[in-house]
Parts: structure tokens; sequence; C-alpha cells
């Protein structure tokens, strides 16, 4: 028999122990990319707990070039996941991804206007390939009516900057600036948008606006094609470390370099397009 006795005693873990709680509204990407997979992955990674109401799932499919087959969880269901989530934790922090449907962003906008969570992280995911336009359109408008309002902080990425700021054209940094300066008018909500390698350049530039301070964020590019999951990540990673405590300029410069990392560590797979690993950060330490 081992003989315990010299063993110490774990200090029994306290609340004050315990890691901050994020949520994230999302869709399943099947494949593991992006979605739901991507948001809980980073949670994880940063030290977050993460709980998930999941909206869809959606499978890419690979006879039709890739495109997203959408399958909407039904809206009782969702409303189901929320009343266990809410009732179980308090919340530090929530982050909403692909919401889908005009009837998902009505229900999840009901429950989060009771709630009113200090952080609401808005990853505005306005259009999914192989979506119906007509849908998509009415989604998108949804999105920016009931939404939007409720965000505190949003990360559109160039297509949904133009969307949201009702821009033409973002084609410089100084575009882009504009275009977060507008969003930032129209949500109040800190802003983050994403030029991604959409902007000419060396470098994947970021335009910050929190309404007084406006600050580039830029790493150098990884190649000149978008990774999957970039955008669901650098949402979640603001969300985490929002929940964490961070200051809104702090949680973006430390998603941005989450972000940037799981891209250097990025996997290929038979898909078409990379995938960001969320595990990218940790292993370049
Ligand atoms: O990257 C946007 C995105 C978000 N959520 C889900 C997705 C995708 C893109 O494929 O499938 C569920």
């Amino acid at each position: 028999m081992t003989d315990t006795s010299t063993v110490p005693t774990p200090a029994a873990a306290g609340p004050a122990d315990q890691p901050s709680v994020a949520l994230t509204i999302a869709g399943s990407e099947a494949t593991g990319g992006a979605g739901a997979q991507a948001d809980l992955k980073t949670f994880q990674e940063l030290g977050v707990f993460g709980s998930l109401a999941l909206t869809c799932i959606v499978s890419f499919d690979p006879s039709a070039d890739w495109g997203h087959r959408l399958f909407p969880v039904p809206q009782d269901v969702l409303r189901e996941q929320l009343e266990a989530i809410t009732a179980a934790h308090a919340l530090d922090a929530v982050k909403i991804g692909m919401l889908g449907s005009p009837e998902t962003i009505a229900t999840t906008a009901e429950v989060l206007t009771a709630l009113a969570p200090r952080h609401l992280v808005l990853d505005p995911v306005l259009i999914c390939k192989g979506q119906e336009p007509g849908a998509a359109l009415d989604t998108d408008e949804a999105l920016k009516a009931k939404i939007l309002p409720l965000a505190t902080f949003v990360t559109p990425n160039h297509f949904e900057s133009l969307s949201l700021a009702g821009m033409d054209e973002i084609s410089t940094v100084e575009d882009l600036e504009e275009a977060a300066r507008r969003i930032h008018e129209t949500s109040g909500a800190v802003v983050l948008a994403k030029g991604g390698v959409r902007l000419a350049g060396p470098d994947a530039v970021d335009v910050f606006y929190d309404g007084t301070t406006l600050e580039v964020l830029s790493e150098p590019k990884v190649g000149e094609v978008p990774v999957a999951g970039a955008g669901c990540t650098l949402a979640a990673a603001v969300a985490a470390e929002l929940a964490k405590g961070a200051a809104p300029l702090e949680a973006a410069r430390t998603a941005k370099a989450f972000v940037s990392a799981g891209i250097r560590r990025r996997i290929t797979s038979r898909a078409p397009f990379d995938s960001l690993w969320q595990g990218g950060s940790a292993a370049e330490r």
C-alpha cells in the first residue's frame, strides 16, 4: 500500500482560482476550422472556461465547391441552451458568431437584451457561401437592426466593414480608419476593423477605434490567401481577454498576436483552404 501521509493535500480550489467564463453563440463548422469549434479552442488556449449555444450546423459540400450546407437549430432548442447556460454561469463575456437566420437573431437578441452582458463581442458574419442571397440579405438586415446595437465590441472583416459603414470601397488604411469611425458612430461599440489580406502591402492591418483611441494594428502577412477560422478566432480571443479583465485595446493586441501565430502554424487538409490552429501561440512559446 502506498503511504500517502507525506503527500500534501492540495489547497481546495476556491472561487478565486476559477477561470473566467465565456459563452459563444455560434454555429458548428464540422471540419473544425471555424465557428464554435474555433471559439471553444480559443477560449481553452487563453485560459477561459467556454460554454456554447449552438445556432446552426454547417457542413461544407466537398462535391459542390465546398459550399455551405446550413442546418438551423430549432428556436426552442437554442432558447433551452441559453436558458441552461445563463442559469448555470455568471458570464464574464459573450461572443456572437454565425446566427444564420432572422429567427435566430430575434431569439438571441431577446435573450441578450434581458441578460445585458458586460462584454458582448460581435463577429458580424454577414454572408455564408452557398446561402440563398435573399435569405442572406434578410439575415444581414436583422443582424444590423437587432444585434449590432447590443454589441460592446465588433470585429467586421473587409466585406462586413463595407456593409456596416455604407462604403463602396476600402482599399487603403485610411479607408479602413474611416470605416471603423463610421461603425463606431452607428453602433457605439469598440471596433476592430480587419483589413486582413484585402489591403495591399506586406502587413495584415486592422484598425482599432473606441471613440477616442484610433490604433493601427499590424502583423506581417502570412501569404495572400485568407485562412479559415481567422475571424472566429480573433473575436473569440477578444472575448476571452475581455472576460479576464483586459482593457479593449489590450484585448485586441493579444487577439491579433494569437491569430497571427495560429495562421503561421495553420494546418493544410484535403479542403482547398488552410485552417488556423489555435495551438499555434502555445507552440511558438
Ligand atoms: O468563418 C465564418 C464562419 C462562422 N461560423 C460558421 C462557419 C463559418 C465559415 O465557414 O461555418 C459556423
